[in-house]
C-alpha cells in the first residue's frame, strides 16, 4: 500500500533592516519570486497595526499617545505572539511566510532608547519561544545611501542619534544569532533582489536535506 505524500512545510522568511533599506520592497519582489515557483507564500508585517495592539502601537509610533518605555516593548512583542499560531500552522500547511521585520527589530528599537532598565538582554526576553525564522535578510545600508532615498519621516525613531544606535545594536544581536544572511541593500533592486533569491535557495536546499551528526 503506498504511503500518504507528506507536506513539504513552508520555510519562515524575515526580512530585516534599517529606515529605508527597502525591506518592503524586496518582500514584494521575493513574494513574485516564490510564487513563480509554484510555491504557497504569505506576506505579514510588524507592527500589524490593524489589531487592537497594533493600533495602540501605530498611535504611538506616530506620535498621538505616549507609552511607558517597558510597556511599548510588551506590545510590540504581544503584537507578535496574537499571529503566533497562525505563522505555525501556514509553515506546517506548506506556505512560505516572509516577515517584514520581527523580534530582532523588536529588541533592537527598545534597547536603542538607553533606558537603564531596558537592555538588549531584557528585550530580547519576551520574544522568546516565537517561531525561529529559517533565515533573516539583514538589509546592510549606510547611513549615507539611506540618506539618499529621501529624508526622515516624521514617525517616532527616524531621527539620526536613534538610527546610530540601532544599526549597532542589529550588529550586537547578530553575533549572538544563527542564520542570518547579511545583503548589501546599497545595490539597485535587482541586483539586491537577486542576492536575496540566492539566500533563500540556500536556505530552502537545507530544509529539504538530512543534515550531518555533529559534535
Ligand atoms: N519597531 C518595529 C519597533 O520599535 N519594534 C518592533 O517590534 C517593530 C516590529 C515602524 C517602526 O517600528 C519600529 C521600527 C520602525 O521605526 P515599519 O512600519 O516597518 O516600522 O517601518 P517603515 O517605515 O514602513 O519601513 P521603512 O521606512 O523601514 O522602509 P523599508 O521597508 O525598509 O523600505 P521601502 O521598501 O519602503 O523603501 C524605501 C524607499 O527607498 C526606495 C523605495 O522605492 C522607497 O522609496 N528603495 C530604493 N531606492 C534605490 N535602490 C534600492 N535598492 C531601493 N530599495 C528601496
Ligand atoms: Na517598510
Amino acid at each position: 500500500q503506498s504511503q500518504p505524500k507528506p507536506t513539504r512545510r513552508g520555510a519562515l522568511i524575515v526580512v530585516e533592516g534599517l529606515d529605508r533599506a527597502g525591506k518592503s520592497s524586496q518582500c514584494e519582489m521575493l513574494r513574485e519570486y516564490i510564487l513563480k515557483q509554484g510555491n504557497a507564500v504569505k506576506y505579514i508585517r510588524f507592527p500589524d497595526r490593524t489589531t487592537p495592539i497594533g493600533q495602540l502601537i501605530d498611535n504611538y509610533l506616530r506620535g498621538s499617545a505616549n507609552q511607558d518605555d517597558h510597556s511599548i516593548h510588551l506590545l510590540f512583542s504581544a503584537n507578535r505572539w496574537e499571529v503566533a499560531k497562525s505563522i505555525e500552522q501556514d509553515i506546517a500547511s506548506g506556505i512560505t511566510v516572509i516577515v517584514d521585520r520581527y523580534s530582532y527589530s523588536g529588541a533592537v528599537y527598545s534597547a536603542a532608547k538607553a533606558n537603564p532598565t531596558l537592555s538588549l538582554e531584557w528585550a530580547w526576553q519576551p520574544e522568546l519561544g516565537l517561531p525561529r525564522p529559517d533565515i533573516c535578510l539583514f538589509l546592510s545600508i549606510s547611513a549615507q545611501e539611506a540618506a539618499k532615498r529621501g529624508g526622515y519621516g516624521t514617525e517616532r525613531y527616524e531621527n539620526e542619534t536613534m538610527q546610530t544606535r540601532v544599526r549597532e545594536l542589529f550588529r550586537t544581536l547578530f553575533d549572538r544569532q544563527e542564520d542570518i544572511a547579511i545583503i548589501d541593500a546599497g545595490e539597485s533592486l535587482d541586483e539586491v533582489s537577486k542576492d536575496i533569491q540566492k539566500a533563500v535557495s540556500d536556505c530552502i536546499a537545507r530544509l529539504d536535506s538530512i543534515g550531518p551528526l555533529r559534535v
